[in-house]
């Protein structure tokens, strides 16, 4: 019998991308059940190319699921994933509920796939989006020359602010287009006015601010990128160092990212373990200006790395700059790829 599953959160930004990679990808599943908001129930949408309609939220919606993945805000995760866990199912959460819990595996099927066998809570949790967006590429040179310190600066996309992130981004690209705005202080904010989910005006513009304010100054995301890195990596004393900024494209994350290890690096070595890790391709031919850009990695699966050089002042360090679609391997892509970790499990029990 093939697993059943469930898309908790089927209707959002996440779970959009999610129906469509089920659609593509080899199909391990049995029935597959869509579940959000009692708000969207009825609703049909399409899946495997077929029609299904969406079913409310609630513990009936769990009976008979073997795997439920959750794309939805972290409260509704904290109440429902332990429900859909206790009714049987084993849960892959895209929320940042479960993410430090140390019951709970936060999974990269390239870089630590034989974490998802321990889940104590029956939760295995994926990472978020901006960690996402370079981890493949990074737990694959630590691999090689072992990770001392990361310092990274993300440019993430307003998709990480779901819809209303998108939203906000194309009103205020209407607002500004063909306009002189961008030339006096203030200007772009007064046209664009309400700024939507983000704390100044995206278009025209890049705001060095995203997710909240926690202590001293940092941002969620900044600790986010640190300690999921260090969970996943395994380097529980990793140094890592993010500013996360906000930049005017609508989905695909970039970081430009100092990577120091522990053994001298080559730009040569460093090219070729990139070029033969999986889920990694290496686009870095500035000469031919190749060099990943979001509007040219958008809509593609793997994490894409470029601009490859071994810092001046420093022979153990690289810099380098990498790009990943946030709606999917920063998401949806890598949930799917966890619950066939966890299917083929099931089906060889
Ligand atoms: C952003 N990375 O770009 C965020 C969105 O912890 O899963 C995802 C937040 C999370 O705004």
């Amino acid at each position: 019998r093939k697993p059943t599953l469930a898309v908790v959160g089927a209707t959002g930004a996440v779970g959009t991308v999610m129906l469509s990679i089920l659609s593509e990808r080899a199909d391990v599943w049995g029935e597959i059940r869509l579940i959000a908001s009692p708000r969207s129930a009825g609703r049909k949408l399409t899946v495997r190319g077929e029609q299904v309609e969406v079913v409310a939220l609630c513990e009936e919606a769990f009976e008979g699921v073997d795997v439920a993945m959750f794309d939805v805000p972290d409260e509704v995760s904290a109440q429902w994933a332990p429900v859909a866990a206790s009714k049987g199912a084993v849960v892959v959460d895209n929320s940042g509920a479960f993410r430090m819990d140390p019951d709970v595996p936060l999974v990269v099927p390239e870089v630590n796939a034989h974490a998802a066998r321990v889940r104590p809570r029956g939760i295995i949790a994926n990472p978020n989006c901006t960690t996402l967006s370079m981890i493949v590429a990074m737990g694959a040179l630590h691999a090689e020359f072992g990770l001392s310190e990361l310092i990274v600066s993300s440019y993430q996309a307003v998709s990480g602010a779901g819809k209303e992130g998108i939203d906000a981004l194309r009103e205020q690209i209407a607002l500004v287009a063909g306009t002189e705005l961008g030339t006096h202080p203030g200007d772009v904010r007064r046209a664009v006015g309400e700024t939507g989910p983000f704390p100044a005006p995206m278009a025209l513009n890049v705001v060095p601010f995203a997710g909240s304010l926690k202590e001293d100054g940092w941002s969620s995301e900044e600790l986010k990128v640190r300690n999921e890195s260090r969970k996943i990596l395994g380097l529980p004393d990793l140094r890592v160092t993010a500013t996360c900024v906000r930049v005017p494209v609508i989905t695909t994350h970039s970081l430009a990212v100092h990577a120091r290890f522990e053994n001298e690096v080559t730009v040569e070595a460093a090219h070729e373990i990139l070029a033969g890790a999986p889920g990694v391709v290496l686009c870095d031919n500035p000469a031919e200006g190749e060099f990943p850009t979001p509007a040219d990695v958008v809509g593609t699966d793997p994490t894409w790395v470029g601009r490859v050089r071994r810092s001046l002042d420093d022979p153990n360090a690289l810099e380098l700059f990498v790009c990943g679609d946030n709606l999917r391997k920063g998401a949806a892509l890598n949930t799917a790829q966890i619950g066939e970790v966890i299917a083929a499990e099931l089906t060889a029990a």
